[in-house]
């Protein structure tokens, strides 16, 4: 019979498996993160294992997932322990021991307050994903969210996370506690800046004295996240039995690489994040902003032409010479010159180096996996390479070819009655089924206020680009994509 991952198997693993260098019966619980999909248990859980080993201390994780129990029902048999599988020139395997409870918060809403209200309680981390913080194109708190609606007419039950980490606070502040360091780790620019304006707006709608006290008292490092993580599929699951002799619900997988810079603010203390490699800085906007631009948005341009080329993976695209091509030209020509470098940084060793993650052969990352919620990331990873390119009166041709390949993604999605992973979904679904190729189609997607702020649709050179672009990738298939990419 096949033994699982648990406390009691750990010992039987080979050698070749790493496993958490401290007590994690001793160590208590300190962080509460919101979103523990593949992401931060490949990332930030992984950080924390590290400053354990290295420092002790109570700081182990309360991971709460707002919606599903997947995760929970993966890893509350195994302790909250899993494999984390690291994948380059060498495969390395390792158990993470960081994380100590597993919630499912509709089904657990008493425990996730009661965990947050809790003194030990000192940080809140979040990986929800741009959709999970309900903004406005302009950034602002969107108090016509659904959840954000929900949750100002039924504060002590909420559902949104900007609702739970408030319901938290407002407890602690209740009972004279000190409030916890909110930290988001979602590819946004300025996250923990976003997330602190959004937090202090809703506070302030329930109660006036908690918004100003949460903006106060509160702190929002905002933060850069990197590290290629690819969805666990059945291969990993195996992998990791044959490596580990023990079979695991739920491993991980991801790059070797990996990178975490937090900005130096924390109000309630924090694990020694930083002797496990994590760069502690006052200018975190520098890194965010190079990484979004320079990682995220070609990966996306990637996703959508790459994908409309017929690619499955990041890898697959690489060996294509047109979109290779087509990709550095992006980068380097179009968006390095927008990149302030963060200190000490080479910018085009940066880039080369991004290209090489992108080449890896040892991960295959679904292009499909990338392509959700575009609506959310572009604006996020191009909009400003465009508005800055704009401003300085620079061509556009390249960051637009992407934004029309989302559109005909979207209409071939619809074309296909295939359905989007995206919460526009229902509009652009039926945006994309009314288009005919025509530059009509552009404006159908320009009119989509939540994406595109004003200033941006309205521009008309912006317009222009994306007629442009739109035109050059024909019916969308895979030779129109080719010499597309190819001719700019
Ligand atoms: C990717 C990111 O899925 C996506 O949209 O661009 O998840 C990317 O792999 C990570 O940000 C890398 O750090």
């Amino acid at each position: 019979m096949t033994a699982h991952l648990s406390p009691a198997t750990l010992p039987t693993l080979p050698q070749t498996v790493a496993r958490p260098g401290y007590d994690r019966a001793v160590c208590g619980i300190g962080i509460v993160h919101f979103g523990p999909g593949a992401f931060h248990r490949a990332h930030q859980a992984v950080y924390t294992d590290d400053a354990l080993a290295l420092d002790g201390g109570d700081w182990t994780i309360s991971a709460v997932s707002l919606k599903s129990p997947g995760v929970r029902d993966a890893l509350v048999p195994q302790d909250g322990l899993y494999t984390l599988v690291t994948l380059d020139r060498t495969i390395g395997h390792r158990v993470i021991g960081s994380i100590r409870e597993v919630l499912c918060a509709p089904e657990a809403q008493s425990h996730v307050l009661a965990r947050l209200a809790a003194p030990a309680t000192r940080i809140v981390t979040i990986t929800v994903t741009e959709k999970g913080y309900c903004l406005t194109a302009a950034g602002e708190l969107d108090t016509s969210h659904p959840d954000i609606v929900h949750d100002l007419a039924h504060p002590e039950t909420p559902v949104s996370v900007i609702g739970y980490v408030v319901a938290g606070l407002r407890r602690r502040r209740a009972v004279g506690l000190p409030p916890y360091t909110v930290i988001s780790c979602d590819n946004m620019t300025d996250n923990g800046r976003r997330l602190g304006r959004a937090t202090a707006q809703y506070a302030a709608a329930l109660d006036a004295d908690l918004g100003a006290w949460v903006r106060e008292y509160v702190a929002f490092p905002s933060t850069m996240v990197d590290s290629i993580t690819p969805a666990t599929d059945d291969a990993l699951r195996q992998r990791v039995l044959d490596a580990t002799g023990v079979a695991d619900a739920w491993p991980i997988q991801r790059e070797a690489f990996t990178q975490w810079v937090i900005e130096d603010r924390f109000c309630n203390g924090r694990p020694a994040w930083d002797k496990a490699g994590v760069i502690l800085t006052t200018d975190v906007g520098a890194f965010g902003r190079a990484k979004l631009r320079l990682l995220n948005g070609p990966h996306s341009a990637l996703a959508y032409l790459g994908g409309l080329a017929g690619a499955e993976t990041v890898a697959d695209a690489m060996t294509t010479p047109e979109l290779a091509g087509f990709l550095e030209r992006l980068m380097l020509q179009d968006v390095l010159p927008t990149v302030t470098p963060p200190a000490g940084y080479d910018l085009a060793q940066y880039a080369g180096q991004i290209l090489e993650r992108f080449r890896n052969p040892a991960i295959r990352h679904l292009l499909a996996q990338i392509a959700w919620d575009g609506s959310q990331k572009l604006p996020y990873r191009l909009f400003g390479v465009i508005e800055e390119r704009l401003g300085q009166g620079l061509s556009i041709s390249r960051p637009a070819l992407v934004v029309a390949g989302w559109m005909h993604f979207v209409r071939r999605r619809a074309a296909e009655g295939a359905g989007l992973t995206d919460p526009l979904a229902p509009t652009l679904l039926d945006i994309g089924g009314r288009c005919d190729g025509t530059a009509a189609d552009v404006d159908r997607f320009l009119a989509l206020e939540v994406m595109f702020a004003p200033a941006l649709a309205t521009d008309t050179r912006f317009r222009a680009a994306l007629i442009d672009a739109y035109a050059r990738l024909g019916n969308g298939g895979r030779d129109a994509v080719l010499a597309a990419v190819a001719a700019l």
